[in-house]
């Protein structure tokens, strides 16, 4: 099958390393993986796109697992040279490592390329296995409304404060002139399935939905459209999508979650959704916002256990 998956960083990056091992085995082509750009940020000078290179790094065998973001192994001179000039953020690490990305991604985005072709050339030391496709070209940064009235850069919402500053509202600027990055309209109306990865619906998917062409063409495609629960038993696995659940008004279940991307029958996008097996009771909640429900184990324990899930996906 044509396979499309919409996605965030670890979520997204460890669902996409299944997706993959799932195609492999199938014989099947690589699949197209559009990935959120909302956490994006400048600093430093650099361009910092922390879901594609977690997605980059992680189909490259070269992430760091412990940590969940960055380079194994990686190290922090320049870092703490750049914290001695008071340049960045002192709250934010950039490894040496990951830096040497981020120079080469601004060096070819100063001489013109687009952040498309950017990763296409990323591609070309890396062969990932799959199509890497930016939501965007544009620079449509999510920023976070908090209680106090200031608006904070996500980067700065998430790691300075951990997400304890209770968000009111997410925005991204500049999202209604933006358009969806070349071939990815094209890839979501040519899929057999596309795959929402259990990433985080309101930060990683949300901005993906929000690029103006995304949603429609998702609706229009003849492909199922699938999803899968970043939560299991009623709780977020790791990261603070409950938080941003809650600021959008949405429960932190898995019913809720599928009632908020909607049934493709009702103006929303799902075919069908990949509850855990933790979360089996809610099964009819999401048969009756009509939405297929299927039961599965979604611990994304190590690359099998992901390619166990998404092959539950494509049959789905
Ligand atoms: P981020 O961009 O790094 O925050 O990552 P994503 O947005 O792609 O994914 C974050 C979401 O992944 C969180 O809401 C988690 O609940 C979910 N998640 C992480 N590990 C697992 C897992 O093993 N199984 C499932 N179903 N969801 C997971
Ligand atoms: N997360 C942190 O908690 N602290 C950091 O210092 C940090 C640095 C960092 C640098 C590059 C990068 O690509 C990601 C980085 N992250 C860091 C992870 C990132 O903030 C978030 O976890 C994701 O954007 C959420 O999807
Ligand atoms: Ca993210």
């Amino acid at each position: 099958p044509r396979v499309v998956v919409l996605a965030g960083g670890v979520g997204g990056s460890k669902f996409t390393l299944g997706v993959r091992a799932a195609l492999r085995r199938l014989g099947a082509p690589e699949a197209t993986v559009v990935v959120n750009t909302g956490d994006d940020l400048w600093l430093s000078g650099v361009r910092l796109q922390p879901d594609v290179d977690s997605i980059t790094y992680a189909l490259a065998g070269v992430n760091d697992t412990v940590r969940g973001w960055g380079r194994a192994g990686d190290t922090e001179r320049v870092n703490e040279e750049l914290q001695a000039w008071g340049a960045g953020w002192p709250w934010f690490t950039l490894g040496d490592l990951d830096l040497g990305t981020h120079l080469a991604r601004t060096g070819w985005l100063r001489e013109g390329l687009t952040p498309t072709e950017v990763l296409g050339r990323m591609a070309e030391r890396w062969p990932l296995g799959i199509h890497l496709l930016p939501m965007t070209d544009s620079e449509v940064d999510t920023h976070v409304h908090v209680e106090d009235g200031r608006r904070l850069h996500f980067q700065e919402w998430w790691t300075r404060y951990r997400a304890a500053l209770t968000p009111t509202r997410f925005e991204n600027p500049g999202m209604t002139d933006a358009s969806p990055a070349p071939g990815v309209v094209e890839a979501i109306a040519q899929a057999d399935v596309v795959l929402l990865a259990p990433s985080n619906p309101v930060v990683s998917i949300g901005p993906i939905l929000a690029v103006p062409g995304i949603r429609e063409a998702l609706r229009a495609t003849s492909a199922r459209v699938v999803g899968v629960s970043p939560i299991i038993g009623g709780r977020v696995v790791r990261g603070m999508a409950d938080v941003c659940l809650t600021a959008i008004g949405v429960e932190t279940s898995a019913a809720a979650v599928a009632r908020h991307y909607g049934a493709r029958s009702a103006e929303g996008l799902l075919d069908a959704w990949l509850l855990a097996e933790e979360d089996a009771a809610a099964a009819p909640d999401v048969e009756a916002a009509g939405i297929r429900a299927v039961v599965a184990p979604l611990w994304m324990r190590d690359e099998e256990a992901s390619a166990a899930i998404a092959e539950v996906a494509l049959g789905a």
